[in-house]
């Protein structure tokens, strides 16, 4: 569903004018796919729901330390709309952030291992489980502060449309999807971005993923309009798409004309994805804030049971096969957690790589800077 915003000056030749109206969600352009790519959506759902299953249980054995946000319930999201962006456009997305990993293609072991605080970890195992970054499949993380990703979103699209239009004087041809949570639409951080974003013609998408809380708080207690957010953009000049981000088809039929349309037209859009999380807002969250009910509610609107229902609809999947995929998506998790195991901590020379500054002075890693300690002499005392 698209909504036409009341943007005053729509086709002016004013250059942050919105040029078209973004593209509409097209009802049945999923189905029409062959059954093979709705099935390999499947599996990368049910990759991202066991995975998940096995975190929380590599959580509570001590295996992973610090953070960790599970995405269990959102699976069609990350899934869908990596379907309808090209492989090479650049995504970005906050803490809760497996699921953007493993649907982008990062070997599972890789996001486990990272997890695990191991070298085989993406990032070495420095980040942890909220900073999956994966450059050869365009993700530009995974990041832990509420909102951050959104500017670096409009970043990330100034980089592509610049490369193409003026290093390459061509057209710009790449769409970045930036995710964040209905939480980070609070922060000042995004308003820029979005400002940005709309003035410089980014081509870049903002989908929120609204799960409906951001930890305890429900949206409507923290967040103005919560029933419309599509009048957030409306502030920016930038059109909106509300989706259901509970059944990967709509997903797709949402998202894919609008990157088309982002893509062609060199404007940014926004997306109020409805979604839930089935789980807490993280491993130490025991949801005291909403009710059973109100869970199985949503449960019973599974992303992962309403696909398997649409293809078994179509003959396109029988018990069998059904079983079979399953099976599969367990032996690649058990061997994931195995490989982590395996894989060792980075060594101690690690705490200085991948920093701005090797080594400063000779400060070799004491708990005193430099400047205070009694052996810096006059330069390091600050005295001249
Ligand atoms: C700037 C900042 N403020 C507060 C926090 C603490 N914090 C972590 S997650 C979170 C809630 C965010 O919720 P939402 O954006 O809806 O994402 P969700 O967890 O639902 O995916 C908060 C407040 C933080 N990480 N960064
Ligand atoms: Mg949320």
């Amino acid at each position: 569903m698209t909504r036409t915003l009341p943007v005053s000056d729509a086709g002016s030749t004013r250059p942050n004018a919105v040029p078209a109206k973004a593209g509409t969600s097209r009802r049945g352009l999923a189905e029409q796919l062959p059954a093979e790519t709705l099935v390999g959506w499947l599996r990368d759902m049910m990759l991202i729901r066991e995975f998940e299953v096995r975190t929380m249980q590599a959580y509570q054995d001590k295996k992973i330390g610090g953070f960790c946000h599970v995405y269990i319930g959102q699976e069609a999201v990350a899934v869908g709309c990596t379907a309808a962006a090209a492989p090479t456009d650049p995504m970005v997305t906050a803490y809760r952030d497996h699921g953007h990993a493993l649907a982008r293609g990062m070997d599972p072991r890789h996001c486990m291992a990272e997890m695990f605080g191991r070298i085989g970890g993406c990032a070495k195992g420095k980040g942890g489980s909220m900073h999956m970054f994966d450059k050869a499949h365009h993700l530009y993380g995974g990041h832990g502060i509420v909102g951050a990703q959104t500017p670096l979103g409009a970043g990330l699209a100034f980089a592509t449309k610049y490369w193409d239009e003026v290093v390459n004087g061509g057209r710009s041809r790449s769409v970045t999807l930036c995710f964040l949570g209905d939480g980070a639409l609070n922060q000042g951080a995004f308003h820029e971005a979005m400002n940005l974003a709309g003035l410089m013609n980014l081509p870049v998408i903002y989908v929120v993923e609204n799960n409906g809380y951001s930890m305890g708080t429900a949206i409507g207690r923290g967040t103005t309009m919560a029933h419309d957010l599509s009048v957030k953009a409306a502030a920016y000049g930038i059109e909106a798409v509300v989706v259901d981000g509970m059944d990967v088809l709509a997903v797709y039929d949402g998202m894919k004309p609008l990157v088309d349309w982002c893509r062609e037209e060199c404007r940014p859009a926004f997306v109020d994805m409805r979604t839930y999380r089935y789980k807490g807002h993280s491993m130490s969250d025991p949801r005291k804030y909403r009710t059973r009910d109100e869970e199985e509610r949503f449960e019973s609107e599974d992303p992962i049971d309403r696909l398997v229902g649409h293809l078994e609809r179509r003959k396109a999947l029988d018990k069998e096969s059904l079983a079979e995929l399953n099976r599969d998506v367990k032996q690649q998790v058990r061997d994931s957690v195995k490989w982590a195991e395996a894989s060792p901590p980075p060594p101690i020379e690690e705490l200085f790589t991948d920093v701005y500054v090797d080594e400063w002075g000779p400060y070799r890693g004491t708990s005193l800077p430099e400047m205070l300690r009694e052996d810096a002499g006059d330069a390091g005392s600050g005295k001249q």
